[in-house]
């Protein structure tokens, strides 16, 4: 196998429990994302973008729709004949393999695979990210600082911090102190979870880690502040675009919407800066002589008769006579049928619901999940039911009936 200079490791198999009824079926870089992509697409870009052609794809949950979606990688231009996308999945045998415990057990697991490229650098990324970044500006940023280990960063609102690994740098970029998810934190300077490491670095933090009895196996919890306490010379690398971890419910909804605004989103019409994507081949939308669409983002595919007011329609999704949908996202396939009325709700992939259903139009008491109601994919919902606002449905009914019958 030839030498690379730089390849890349992509965290995409947690079980991705906060996207809760989204990932019931998909793995979460699966997920559909703005009416067109899937979350994974963005990394698989940014790399191809990059020029970063070997990349192992580390997955363990609901693999089947990730592995036929990653193909041969050449939607995204990855097919090298060297290198290409890798998924990697955890093995049993012998005294190794097993499931990943943490985002470094996961790498660790995949040492052989590294070793076969012999990497100079390592760049480590993770599967439910939405921002366009050239990591190439970030390789050199880290060969000029002669750092070790260059963490991707950016400010973020104190009021977040917390969800976050923070740090904090001195004059020179070099990381002094870090802190994984911090209760109270002294700097709002936030770790995207984007990290380049030199390989003989990286290989040598592994293996120690593996050793501990006391670790969870993870980069920002055990690998990163280990290495600063050990003198590892960290740089943080500052990043001003847009960037979005979408893996919570809410944050899934808000970077979706974010891209109707168009303001403050990703750029997805920006043609200098494409994000390609592995869809379906689907015929044009069908838009029926009834139907009203305003400010809507509608994927091939789709067919219209009623009413869809600033919401995101996924591709083949049906929507029927005197249905209304507003403030929504409609994820593949899924099918609306007539007169059901759906209101700040996310219809899972595959989902069908029937004649004159009623999402999130009556305000539950007390208000949960900032009111986002959510249906499971492939669920089937009868006509007229009705889920109130801020619903999650997790199992209905009808589910719990069918997993009785099987038990
Ligand atoms: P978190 O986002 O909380 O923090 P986590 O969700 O554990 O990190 O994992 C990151 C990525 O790895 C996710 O894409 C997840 O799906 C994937 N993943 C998790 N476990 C995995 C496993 N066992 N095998 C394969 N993939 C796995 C991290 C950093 C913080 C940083 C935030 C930025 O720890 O310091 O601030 O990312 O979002
Ligand atoms: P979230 O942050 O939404 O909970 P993550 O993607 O971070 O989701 O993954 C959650 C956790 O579930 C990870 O720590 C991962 O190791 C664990 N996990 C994922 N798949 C499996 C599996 N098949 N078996 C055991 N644990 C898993």
């Amino acid at each position: 196998m030839s030498k690379q200079e730089c390849i890349a490791m992509l965290l995409a198999g947690g079980q991705g429990s906060r996207l809760g009824p989204l990932t019931r079926h998909i793995a979460k870089p699966a997920v559909s994302f703005c009416g067109k992509y899937r979350i994974i697409d963005f990394c698989l870009s940014n790399c191809a973008q990059s020029g970063i052609t070997t990349i192992g794809v580390l997955t363990q949950y609901r693999p089947y729709l990730l592995n036929s979606y990653i193909g041969s990688g050449s939607a995204w231009d990855l097919d090298d004949p060297v290198g290409g996308v890798h998924i990697l999945q955890p093995y049993q045998g012998g005294n190794e393999g097993g499931w990943y415990s943490g985002t470094a057990n996961a790498v660790y697991h995949n040492i052989n695979f590294m070793d076969l490229y012999d990497p100079e650098y390592v760049l480590i990324l993770s599967g439910d990210h939405i921002y366009k970044m050239d990591y190439t500006e970030m390789l050199n940023f880290h060969k000029e600082k002669g750092a070790e280990i260059t963490i991707s960063t950016l400010t973020v609102p104190w009021e977040e911090t917390s969800r976050f690994g923070i740090l904090t740098a001195d004059e020179e970029g070099q990381v002094t102190q870090f802190e994984e998810k911090p209760d109270h934190s002294q700097s709002d300077i936030a770790s995207m979870g984007v990290y380049i490491f030199n390989w003989s670095v990286l290989k040598q933090a592994l293996l120690k880690d593996h050793q501990r009895t006391d670790s969870e196996n993870d980069f920002g919890k055990n690998i990163i502040p280990k290495e600063l306490s050990e003198g590892t010379r960290i740089f943080a690398y500052p990043f001003h675009g847009y960037w979005r971890d979408v893996g919570t419910i809410e944050s899934y909804y808000q970077a979706n919407m974010e891209c109707l605004g168009r303001e403050n989103a990703i750029d997805i019409f920006d043609r200098s800066y494409k994000i390609y994507s592995n869809e379906d081949i689907l015929p044009a939308q069908y838009i029926g002589p009834q139907a009203l669409i305003a400010d809507s983002l509608v994927g091939n595919g789709c067919t219209i008769l009623g009413e869809v007011k600033h919401s995101i329609l996924a591709p083949g999704v049906f929507i029927g006579e005197g249905a209304d949908i507003q403030d929504s996202i409609i994820l593949p396939n899924a099918k609306i049928y007539a007169q059901s009325k759906i209101h700040k709700a996310i219809i899972g992939e595959g989902a069908v619901l029937l004649n004159g259903c009623q999402i999130g139009l009556t305000p539950s008491e007390p208000l949960k999940q900032d009111g986002i109601t959510v249906v499971e994919g492939n669920e089937v919902l009868d006509s007229g039911s009705v889920f109130e606002a801020g619903c999650n449905v997790y199992a209905t009914a009808k589910t719990t009936e069918r997993s009785k019958q099987h038990a």
